[in-house]
């Protein structure tokens, strides 16, 4: 019989959940009891854990080893049954909703912050995801956050750390800690939703070459499997496939700031016909082409446009949803489709009631996330396959598609400028500035565009009726241009405020021009109404994506 042990402690203030799960610095993590706290808040919330199955994994960042032993010790001592843990603790984001689902587990653990920068000075995270596979919604977070403000005692098994490099099942306490293969699960869903066939045949002619940057992080061992084994890409095609705890030193962001390798690749004269980059823990993606960036907004409206050519897809979709600050590219291609459309407010776990309801099929956000009703979470790999797919049916480059897009629909220029690691006080100060600005915004015109709607965002989730305030503030013009701000709930440093910037285009001979330049007026009027040189100091965007 092994011993759990009751461990006295106190609360730690600083524990809310931001857009997906906590996200801290290392170092706040590796405080003595920070991690067992919020889990303890966790499973406290979720009330009865008895004999049930979790699912537990993460990106392999820096910490990722430790804290998911101590996550199994925890788990026997609540009173689960079974833990299904990724093998060496891996799981991408999208592969842990996956195994979630495909199990029936109660729910699951996973351990990353995403795409931000790892190693002992860098970031760590942990969320948790219900039983459809979706990140938990705000009333468990919040639960949580709460209950942590009043933790006084953890319990956690006494015993060694389980060994994870084996497949397999190990007794730990009364609980079953299952080993399983990362990888299996999530490649069989993917055979099943694209024609392997077919994007085997692209990528074997000889005709067509692609890199998939993994960025050292989590992706490395899906796509070694699933492009070079099963799709038969040449060798190599995967780069930095490797997991590493530190990412290698780099930056696991798949944007053209941080995947610059690739970017160059694809840029150079008889450079590869396609190339994409996930992030972190496998969620995000980026699309390029020979001398091309898909923009994510874009992605989705082209992934939509082109869904009765995939498999999975080809009975239609039943609606599409994109994050408020996402462009509305995919809104005019759903119009067309005679689907709805959706805007929610930034954050994946919005998308799943919609997805759970049936009543959308693929989701988009401008931070290079695309995803569908396959899983609850966006998915990097499921992207690109997609995308291989349309490329595979169609014969033609991922220019040629962006364009012939852009042709039919009219081009909705955008564009997202951060400024990053503010002073919290400014931050809220241009938020608050520009919320009180609101009502005496709604009439007036800037060089001949007219405000149309000034808001500060609210959303109505169409199936629980649940409502969450603040989403963002939002700026409409007459001819459908928009100003988006709103403040990041993922950094870990300071505050993030982010403005994104859109503006629509049908004139055939305006389509192709520099985004910057299109969208000079209004990135003017944005830095204007915000007064974020006044407010911040700042002269300048940190990154411009
Ligand atoms: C998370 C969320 C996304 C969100 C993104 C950026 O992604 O799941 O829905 O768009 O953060 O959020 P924010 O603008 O608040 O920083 P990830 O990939 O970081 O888990």
């Amino acid at each position: 019989m092994t011993a759990i042990r009751t461990v006295s402690t106190t609360p730690f203030p600083d524990q809310q959940p931001g857009t997906s799960g906590l996200r801290k610095k290392v170092s706040v993590f590796q405080q003595p009891h920070y991690l067992e706290n919020f889990v303890q808040a966790l499973f406290d919330t979720l009330e009865d854990c008895q004999g049930q199955t979790l699912v537990l994994g993460g990106d392999g960042r820096y910490y990722n080893d430790v804290a998911i032993q101590t996550i199994l010790k925890m788990a026997a001592a609540a009173g689960f049954g079974r833990v299904l843990v990724g093998q060496n603790g891996l799981l991408s984001t999208p592969a842990a909703s996956a195994v979630i689902r495909r199990h029936k587990a109660s729910g699951g653990i996973i351990l990353s912050a995403s795409h931000n920068p790892g190693g002992p000075n860098g970031d760590f995270g942990i969320k948790y995801n219900i039983n459809n596979g979706s990140p938990a919604p705000e009333k468990v977070t919040d639960a949580v956050f709460e209950r942590s403000k009043s933790i006084d005692k953890y319990h956690i098994l006494a015993r060694e750390a389980v060994a994870l490099d084996r497949l397999g099942e190990t007794r730990f306490g009364a609980m079953t800690v299952e080993v399983v293969d990362a990888v299996e699960d999530y490649a069989q869903l993917m055979g099943e939703l694209f024609d392997f066939n077919r994007i085997r045949a692209l990528l074997t002619s000889g005709q067509f070459t692609m890199h998939f940057d993994a960025m050292h992080a989590v992706t490395g061992p899906y796509a070694c499997t699933i492009f070079e084994e099963q799709l038969e890409a040449a060798a190599g095609t995967v780069m930095n496939g490797q997991p590493l705890p530190d990412f290698g030193g780099g930056h696991p962001d798949p944007n053209l700031a941080h995947a610059k390798d690739l970017v160059a690749l694809l840029n150079q004269d008889n450079g590869a016909d396609f190339g994409a980059a996930a992030d972190g823990d496998g969620d995000r993606n980026m699309i390029l082409g020979r001398g091309i960036f898909v923009s994510p907004s874009d992605s989705i409206a082209i992934l939509t446009a082109n869904a009765h050519l995939v498999p999975g897809y080809r009975a239609g979709l039943t609606g599409v949803a994109r994050s408020m600050p996402t462009s509305q590219a995919v809104d005019r291609v759903a119009a067309q489709l005679g689907i709805p459309c959706y805007e929610t407010p930034t954050g994946w776990k919005f998308f799943g009631n919609l997805l759970d309801a049936n009543i959308v099929t693929l989701c988009g956000e401008e931070s290079f996330g695309t995803g569908s009703n396959h899983v609850r979470e966006k998915d990097g790999l499921w992207a690109v396959l997609f995308w291989l797919n349309i490329l595979a049916v169609r014969g033609q480059s991922v220019a040629e598609i962006v364009h012939e897009h852009w042709a039919k629909y009219g081009r909705n220029y955008y564009s997202r400028h951060d400024y990053e690691a503010l002073d919290i006080d400014a931050a809220n100060g241009i938020i608050e500035h520009l919320r009180a600005s609101l009502t005496q915004l709604s009439n007036r015109s800037f060089g001949g565009r007219q405000i149309s709607i000034a808001d500060d965002f609210a959303y109505t989730d169409p199936v629980d009726h649940s409502v969450s305030q603040h989403q963002g503030i939002r700026i409409g013009f007459s001819d459908s241009a928009r100003i988006i701000f709103r403040l990041s709930g993922t950094g870990t440093e300071g505050a993030t405020l982010r403005i994104y910037l859109e503006q629509y285009e049908s004139d055939l001979a305006k389509l192709h021009l520099d985004t910057q330049d299109a969208l000079a007026d209004l990135i003017a009027i944005a830095t204007q109404l915000a007064e974020v040189k006044q407010r911040s100091g700042r002269e300048a965007p940190t990154i411009i994506t």
